[in-house]
């Protein structure tokens, strides 16, 4: 027998478009890397890297040391609101201190 029945909205397939696979994106990590230059005192960074960064005497001698012999190293990685904030703040010190410290940050993959 044929449906004599009008459609009704109820019959129209209405659906919300979801994704079998949720499309979901985790944070970028940035790196914190110093600079070597020849002015600021090896001493200083050591602190700025144990102030800063959270790391023992050692490492952050290491640290220092791997800056100084080849121009640049980690200090950390983090998202990148934590990693800005750590530049700035390793920027600011170092100017108060009149020292020429650069510190920059950039994406890992
Ligand atoms: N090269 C500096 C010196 O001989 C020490 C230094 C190390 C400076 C690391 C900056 O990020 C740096 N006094």
């Amino acid at each position: 027998m044929t449906d004599k029945r009008k459609p009704n909205e109820t019959d129209r397939e209405v659906g919300v478009v979801t994704r079998a696979k949720p499309k979901t994106k985790k944070p970028s990590m940035y790196r914190v890397l110093i600079l070597n230059d020849d002015y600021t005192p090896m001493e200083f960074v050591v602190l700025i890297l144990e102030h800063c960064f959270g790391k023992s005497r050692e490492e952050a001698t290491r640290i220092m040391l791997h800056v100084h012999n080849f121009g640049v190293g980690v200090c950390g990685v983090y998202p990148f609101d934590v990693a800005e904030t750590k530049v700035a703040q390793v920027l600011d010190l170092a100017r108060r201190s009149e020292h020429p410290l650069q510190c920059t940050m950039e994406r890992e993959d």
